[in-house]
């Protein structure tokens, strides 16, 4: 009984353990699953789902390290005080005020090997994005994002940061937490459902061509609140890119670290001509209508 109870602890303690199970499992059938039923259709139902715990732990250690590597000699990590001043990031330097808080490390660390180990190469990640996208058809990235900082600004006193839709051609965005992300502490925030609404305003499947009624969609949404997503180091939220989101303001004590990437399909061309009207899943092998 004590061995049985002891493997369900490490099964549910350590998401690794479950995981690898399921990679070993799908090696003898050349099928893996990491996403259950029950989580594909609430990815379809509310464009996002949420792993947890995924992400490898040295390599998120070398991943915050390197970010404060970036940060001036003067910003201590064990003291929010300290997080003042002139920051240097793709924009060139600027005040962490200037930015609101926002500090996005690009440049370089876009093709880091170990960054790209960490997240789109992690054998989970890209498992998930097969699975939704369709097994064989990811094309594997050959960058990240980046490592998107919110650095906390805590009196600021400022409004909500509304939704946004990004602009760039991707099938499925991938936000990843370095560590952890508290309420009101910067987390990624989403709209739920907001990929079907906004959907067949889109002239095409990928492309950013708009009908004239997007916007009266977008202010109807905007009206709602988003639902942020709190989480610990190594959670990873998978998205639809119609999906409205935000990296919201941080009022905490921590920095929001999170190294974001995309995945496209490598078909992603073709379906930036083809029109909405064929369905939003349409590129999704993995999720039905
Ligand atoms: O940093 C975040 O949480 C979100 C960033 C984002 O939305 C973007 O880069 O388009
Ligand atoms: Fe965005």
């Amino acid at each position: 009984m004590k061995a049985i109870q002891s493997v369900f602890h490490r099964l549910f303690a350590e998401p690794s353990v479950l995981q690898k199970l399921f990679a070993e499992r799908g090696a003898s059938n050349g099928r893996v699953s990491f996403l259950s039923a029950e989580e594909v259709a609430f990815f379809r139902v509310n464009g996002y789902v949420v792993k947890r715990g995924v992400l490898d732990p040295e390599k998120m250690a070398r991943a915050r390290d390197y970010m404060w590597s970036k940060m001036p000699p003067t910003f201590d990590p064990e003291s929010w005080t300290t997080w003042s001043g002139t920051v240097e990031d793709y924009k060139g330097p600027h005040t962490i005020a200037d930015t609101l808080g926002r500090v996005k490390l690009r440049g370089e660390a876009r093709e880091l090997p170990f960054l790209l180990d960490l997240l789109p190469r992690n054998p989970v990640v890209f498992g998930v994005a097969e699975q939704l996208l369709g097994r064989g058809s990811v094309a594997a990235p050959k960058r990240i994002r980046g490592i998107y900082c919110t650095f906390p600004l805590p009196d600021s006193g400022l409004p909500p940061v509304p939704g946004h839709l990004d602009l760039h051609p991707y099938h499925l965005g991938v936000t990843a937490y370095l560590d952890q992300v508290l309420e009101c502490g910067g987390a990624f925030t989403v709209w739920p459902g907001s990929h079907r609404a906004v959907f067949p305003h889109f002239k095409t499947l990928l492309a950013n061509e708009a009908e004239g009624t997007l916007q009266g969609e977008l202010n109807r949404l905007e009206g709602k609140a988003g639902v942020e997503i709190l989480g610990g180091a190594g959670d990873v939220i998978f998205w639809h890119h119609r999906l409205l989101h935000a990296a919201s303001r941080n009022r905490g004590r921590t920095v929001r670290q999170a190294v974001l990437c995309d995945f496209s399909r490598k078909d992603a061309d073709h379906s930036g001509r083809i029109p909405s009207s064929r369905g939003l899943w349409t590129s999704w092998d993995g999720v039905s209508e």
